[in-house]
């Protein structure tokens, strides 16, 4: 039962097209503006008292660990509320709909400054992860949880009067802790024998299923008036199905991505990780492919590493994550072809289409 009403629009609005679903590159260089005015407001807050050194060294932390991404959260939350309202976005809503996706964008700062060093991390988008320089090492966990705070001072200040802030808190600290559950099983897991498809899925589904698309898409709801679409069974299976398709294409690319691309280098194999690889590559081997997974799987030795990969390849795990996507897109393609609603196909195929087009 759809419980969520959902804005229709009427003959004389525009239609919806998923090709006019990604951001105008003016809604897009608002986007830039609104994170200078974020930052500027974190870096002058009045409860805090700063000196220059350390609103400089706040400024640098902020510059460094939530720029750089491809903002595919942030954005999303933009094109999905124009989605939703249709007509031309206001100044006021423009800039509202940027600050809760860069929330986005700060809370996945916090996530990744931790999960850098619980992963052994090196590189991230291109430069040293944040706890590698030696002028941060072990302080990176008070600056995770510091850019974790700025979520709220961000929509204390530019949300408390609206009639959803508490459902923005709520969903930003309920989207957190699913998240930081599923990095609790992804970094105690280590029995490789144990590995499966089902215990991969868990770890994709609590780690990034929901902060992925569910949280921004969820963000442009509640400021459109809407409530959580928890009663929605297509929306949030389409969500978080395709948070858990992100998150295997983040598996995958771990090992078979260019570094030179993706700005990283992968540690999956040498941390044990239960990724969508090994799992998938467990489902595959016979006796003898297993018993060098085991053997091999889970040691920073290179020569170790080496014999892993070799049976990724070997095992053709590319054509298996080729037939995973095609099946996904199809599946999620039909589930939201049958939602009644049209504004809210619309927003979904958007948040489809960003995934799907190409290993970016
Ligand atoms: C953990 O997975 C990462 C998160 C829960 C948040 C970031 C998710 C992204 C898809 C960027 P991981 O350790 O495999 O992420 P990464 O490979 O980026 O280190
Ligand atoms: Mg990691
Ligand atoms: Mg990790
Ligand atoms: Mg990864």
């Amino acid at each position: 039962k759809i419980l969520v009403r959902y804005y229709t629009p009427s003959a004389s609005e525009p239609s919806f097209s998923p090709l006019s679903t990604t951001m105008t590159s003016n809604l897009n260089s608002n986007f830039i503006q609104v994170y200078d005015t974020l930052k500027h407001d974190l870096i002058h807050d009045p409860l805090f008292e700063f000196d220059n050194d350390y609103r400089q060294r706040v400024d640098r932390l902020i510059d460094y660990n939530v720029r750089g991404g491809k903002m595919v959260r942030g954005f999303s939350v933009v094109d999905s509320y124009q989605l939703l309202k249709c007509v031309q976005l206001t100044d006021d809503e423009v800039f509202l709909a940027s600050t809760l996706g860069w929330c986005t964008e700060w809370l996945q700062a916090f996530i990744l400054v931790h999960d850098d060093m619980m992963d052994g991390s090196h590189i991230r988008r291109g430069h040293p992860c944040w706890f590698r320089l030696p002028e941060v090492g072990v302080a990176a966990i008070n600056d995770g949880v510091l850019l974790r705070n700025h979520v709220h001072r961000i929509l204390k200040k530019y949300f408390h009067l609206k009639p959803y802030y508490m459902n923005l808190v709520d969903l930003f600290n309920e989207v957190e802790f699913l998240t930081v559950s599923g990095q609790m099983i992804d970094v105690e897991e280590n029995d490789v024998s144990k590995y499966s498809l089902s215990l991969n899925r868990r770890i994709n589904m609590y780690k990034g299923g929901y902060y992925s698309l569910y949280l921004p898409v969820v963000c442009a709801l509640l400021m459109f008036g809407e409530n959580r679409p928890d009663d929605d069974v297509v929306v949030k299976d389409v969500l978080v199905e395709l948070g858990i398709y992100y998150q295997v294409q983040n598996d995958y690319l771990d090992t078979f991505g260019d570094p030179n691309v993706y700005g990283k280098t992968g540690t999956d194999i040498e941390e044990f990780k239960c990724s969508w690889l090994i799992a998938m590559a467990l489902e595959l081997a016979n006796e003898e492919e297993r018993k060098i997974l085991l053997e091999n799987y889970g040691t920073t030795d290179q020569d170790k590493v080496e014999k892993v990969k070799e049976l990724y390849h070997t095992l053709n795990l590319q054509g298996a994550y080729e037939d995973y996507e095609k099946e996904t897109q199809e599946k999620l393609t039909k589930l939201i072809d049958s939602h009644p609603n049209k504004a809210i196909q619309a927003v979904l195929k958007s948040c489809l289409g960003k995934l799907f087009k190409g290993h970016k």
